[in-house]
């Protein structure tokens, strides 16, 4: 039996401790019976916990409020089963280089050596996905461990950590001299002179350079210096999907998102372009090939880590270090430099026309532009959209214009379906003065819309969207696109208005084009729960795959 102690000594409340340490303020979670103590402590901790109707999508907002913190996301589970939930947000915090520490129970050390009720390796299970998983031996490792875990999440290139707490340490008592350990936190260097200059020359020869813009250009801060970097030296510049908004799509130079499954106008900056310059790019966020197919374009990679290697993204000079300091440091550089002129971008002039037309098309169920056109006039520059992986997500991350980094969030890493809704919850509670949407497909939107009752109980304003089209649009539309038919890709959906209504949210119906956008400023000027469901017509899918290569047959 376990022996009662004072709980000030306790290993969970040492535990609880250091994550005050390392700045935790917010924990998701969905406790067990192996980690009773943890969940005790952090309730008489300054920590909130936000309670879950599932692991995954506690892993989920866990990653996503590492995402937009840029500190690591805390997410809790029991042993087991609860931890095998947690794995897909871990891993697609892993894949879209997102610091979130995983913590789950385990089983005791009496019985983690022979076949014993709930248990499986869990250290094991999540080493693949981590940068690092360990379990607490002691309760004398946790102020080093817990320091490790952090810093680890947290240090570029960022990503998820595990650690398993067995029931018998969650359970111990722990030496009252055991102490948090100082914060120590990794700063980036300056680029070296030599790197810098390297690049310098190969810019100066530089007949169309275009810069690719990613990731960790946003994740580093490196907007303003981008900004500057691009419009001093006249160079047009494109970004990720994860890197949208870091450089503002009102901006002349602006070329749009790289990353949709077909050639795009975004494309047509990369096809006469003999330079890239990738600021924070990682080649996780989408293949080279498709900016680079003849692999004949000179490379030069900034950012602070060395590149992956590809055939199609043969580095000619990396340039390792802060971010912005490396644009400052080529800027410096190539002083009095100006690239030869670009021309108008012409990406930006096709993005606008579409846009335009789908904000006066009056169709029902909606075109897909029409519901991106709205959706921007609800919100503003500053405010967040999520949204979920399926058809939906290619339309808004290639029409969607955006102006801030991290105000547009997608998962194009591991690109798992669900994570919007309940990544809305965490935004709402990082960021409480925007608004918040999550824009998700039918599909996405089932699988975590049990989160509701989370964000209505926790009292966490946040809007979702819902493009309803009854099937999983985006895998029908690949079938059509290379089989030329689809299969097992429709369903049903329940009546959105009174499943949310039942859970005390606010429901919406759309049932004409003109109503969506007065609903949408309606959701979101509320600071209740509420839900919109918008049909959809994809029949624009294979419009716009017809429209793109009639482009590319023009050109
Ligand atoms: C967890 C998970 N399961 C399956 C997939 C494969 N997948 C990608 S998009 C998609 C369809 C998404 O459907 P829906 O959410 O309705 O959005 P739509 O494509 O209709 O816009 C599927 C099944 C995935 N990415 N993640």
């Amino acid at each position: 039996m376990t022996e009662l102690m004072d709980d000030r000594h306790s290993a969970a409340e040492l535990l609880v401790q250091c994550l005050e340490n390392e700045g935790v303020t917010v924990v998701f979670g969905l406790p067990g019976e192996e980690n009773i103590h943890l969940t005790q402590a952090l309730d008489r901790s300054r920590i909130r916990y936000v309670l879950t109707r599932h692991e995954q999508a506690a892993s989920f907002m866990a990653e996503m409020y590492g995402r937009i913190t840029g500190s690591a996301g805390v997410v809790s589970s029991t042993l087991g089963p609860g931890a095998i939930n947690m794995q897909l947000g871990v891993a697609d915090a892993m894949t879209n280089s997102t610091p979130l520490v995983a913590l789950s129970a385990q089983v005791g050390h009496d019985r983690n050596f022979k076949e014993s009720h709930q248990f499986v390796d869990l250290v094991n299970m999540f080493a693949p996905i981590t940068k690092w998983s360990a379990s607490v031996p002691a309760p004398a490792a946790i102020p080093e461990m817990i320091r490790k875990a952090f810093k680890t999440a947290e240090t570029e290139r960022p990503g998820a950590v595990y650690l398993a707490v067995p029931e018998d340490i969650d359970a111990a008592s722990a030496d009252p001299e055991l102490r948090p350990l100082p914060r120590n936190v990794v700063r980036p260097e300056a680029p070296s002179p030599n790197q810098v200059d390297r690049a310098v020359a190969v810019l100066r020869e530089a007949r169309r350079p275009i810069v690719l813009a990613g990731h960790g250009a946003a994740r580093g801060n490196a907007a303003d210096a981008l900004a500057r970097f691009a419009t001093e030296l006249g160079i047009p510049v494109a970004t990720t999907f994860h890197g949208k908004g870091v450089f503002p799509d009102d901006h002349p130079n602006a070329v749009g998102t790289i990353g949709f499954m077909t050639r795009d106008y975004a494309n047509f900056g990369f096809e006469n372009a003999d330079v890239i310059i990738a600021v924070g790019y990682e080649l996780q966020e989408f293949d080279p090939v498709r900016i680079n197919p003849d692999a004949d374009k000179h490379i030069i990679h900034v950012h602070r880590f060395p590149a992956e290697v590809d055939a199609h993204y043969p580095v000619d000079v990396g340039i390792i270090g802060d971010i912005s300091a490396s644009l400052v440091a080529l800027l410096d550089g190539l002083s009095n430099h100006r690239c030869p002129d670009h021309g108008p971008v012409r990406s930006s002039s096709l993005l606008a026309d579409e846009l335009e037309h789908g904000r006066v098309d009056d169709r029902y169920p909606l075109a897909p532009q029409r519901i991106v056109a709205d959706t921007r006039a609800a919100l503003g520059r500053d405010d967040v959209a999520l949204v979920d992986t399926g058809a939906v997500k290619m339309w808004m991350a290639r029409l969607y214009p955006t102006y801030a980094p991290n105000t547009c969030l997608v998962s194009n890493g591991l690109s798992a379906m669900g994570f919007a809704l309940p990544g809305a919850i965490a935004v709402s509670l990082a960021k409480p003065d925007v608004k918040v949407l999550a824009v998700v497909g039918d599909g996405a939107w089932l699988m975590h819309s049990q989160e509701i009752e989370t964000a209505v109980r926790e009292r966490i304003p946040l809007t979702v969207l819902i493009w309803e089209d009854n099937g999983y649009g985006l895998i029908e539309w690949k079938m059509q696109m290379e089989l030329g038919e689809h299969s097992n890709t429709a369903f049903t959906n329940p009546d959105v208005v009174t499943y949310a209504e039942s859970f005390g949210a606010t429901g919406y119906q759309i049932t004409s084009a003109d109503e969506l956008l007065p609903t949408l400023r309606a959701a979101l000027g509320d600071d209740g729960v509420s839900i919109i469901n918008c049909p959809v017509d994809y029949g624009e899918n294979l419009r716009l795959i017809e429209r793109l290569g009639e482009l590319d047959a023009a050109l």
